[in-house]
């Protein structure tokens, strides 16, 4: 079982009581944390999905990660009987915390360079074509210093070895706005990332990537003329109306949109040593664009002109999802898979 704070293998929670009441408490041997019980009971119905943003500082990864709790907490009323929970009073608390200052529209100061604490939430009967998914995400979110170089990403987001999918979260904006070129940039973070794995005895070769373009409100100067599809894609969430027809078509729609994606990244961005770099050191290698705020926020104030309006935020998550649980488990018969 995976420890989710200091993320060793053991082989099970040591199961006591708290010396002052009855309650039962389960203890990580390795790092002696206290887990929480639901996390430790039901271990095995509820596969785990680590979700660990990577990206150079201020380039939205915890303004997406908000967006997601909102989406899940909130927004998403499927009628499968989907329900979003937490295991823990403090993941609770950070959740109901988050999705309340996001409500006032406050937005989140820069995270200090420390290993974060995880946040698990819990989806329960998230819709599948053929049978719903149950998961936990396991959450993880640091200050961007910490992928500055290979040194400090080994030190401060070691949680990124294990997870079976990495996921990069790309301003294109920020970039841009830095002077930088887009293309050089990312492959920084990929190089970085690749020299990071290898310090923590990772092999990037044994992970999917999803390649994250955030902010994508801001994009409107490259998604016009040939590809308004894409800006279309961000409104709606889908990359072709036809598809809408049927919930069958979702991980067509989510695919269809990575090729879109992957074209614009080298004809737009010319970050064709990016793709190759990215194709060549990873077993699969996925795009997607998320706005988490739906529009530009007042950066004097910190708060969203309009109300928060995420868009697209669970694309990512469900490639993850895809890629860490459902694949690993069906390898060979993906057609039957619960998503396909
Ligand atoms: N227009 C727009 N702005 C965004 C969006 N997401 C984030 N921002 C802006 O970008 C700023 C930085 O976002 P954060 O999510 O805090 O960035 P971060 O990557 O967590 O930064 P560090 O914690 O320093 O690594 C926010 O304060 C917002 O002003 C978005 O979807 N659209
Ligand atoms: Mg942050
Ligand atoms: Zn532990």
């Amino acid at each position: 079982m995976l420890c989710p704070y200091c993320l060793e293998e053991v082989k099970e929670f040591i199961q006591t009581t708290a010396r002052n009441s009855k309650a039962k408490l389960n203890t990580c041997p390795a790092c002696h944390k206290e887990v929480p019980i639901l996390y430790a009971d039901e271990y095995h119905d509820y596969p785990n999905v680590i979700v660990n943003a990577i990206g150079f500082t201020q380039h939205g990864k915890t303004a997406y990660l908000t967006a997601l709790f909102y989406e899940l907490w909130v927004r998403r009323k499927f009628d499968d009987g989907f329900f979003a929970m937490a295991l823990d009073d403090e993941d609770l608390k950070t959740v109901y915390d988050n999705i309340n200052r996001w409500k006032k529209g406050q937005l989140h100061d820069a995270n200090p360079k420390v290993f974060p604490r995880p946040t698990i939430v819990r989806l329960n009967n998230l819709p599948g074509r053929r049978k719903n998914i149950n998961c936990s995400l396991i959450v993880y979110d640091t200050s961007g210093e910490a992928f500055l170089d290979a040194d400090g990403l080994a030190e401060y987001a070691h949680f990124v070895q294990k997870a079976p999918t990495a996921m990069f979260m790309i301003s294109i904006p920020d970039i841009k706005t830095n002077g930088d070129d887009v293309a050089m940039e990312m492959k920084r973070l990929l190089n970085i990332y690749v020299m990071g794995m290898s310090k923590l005895g990772g092999d990037t070769k044994q992970q999917n990537l999803v390649v994250v373009y955030t902010k994508a409100d801001l994009l409107q100067e490259y998604t016009k003329g040939d590809w308004q599809d894409l800006d279309k894609y961000l409104k709606s969430g889908w990359i072709h109306p036809e598809l809408k027809v049927a919930r069958e078509n979702f991980m067509r729609n989510l695919r269809m949109a990575s090729d879109r994606l992957k074209e614009f990244t080298a004809k737009c961005l010319d970050a064709h040593q990016f793709i190759s770099f990215a194709e060549q050191r990873f077993r699969s290698v996925r795009y997607s664009m998320v706005s988490a705020l739906g529009a530009a926020p007042d950066m004097q104030s910190k708060t969203l002109l309009e109300k928060a309006n995420p868009r697209c935020v669970l694309h990512p998550i469900i490639w993850k999802i895809v890629k860490s649980v459902l694949e690993p488990r069906k390898r060979g018969e993906l057609s039957s898979t619960l998503l396909d």
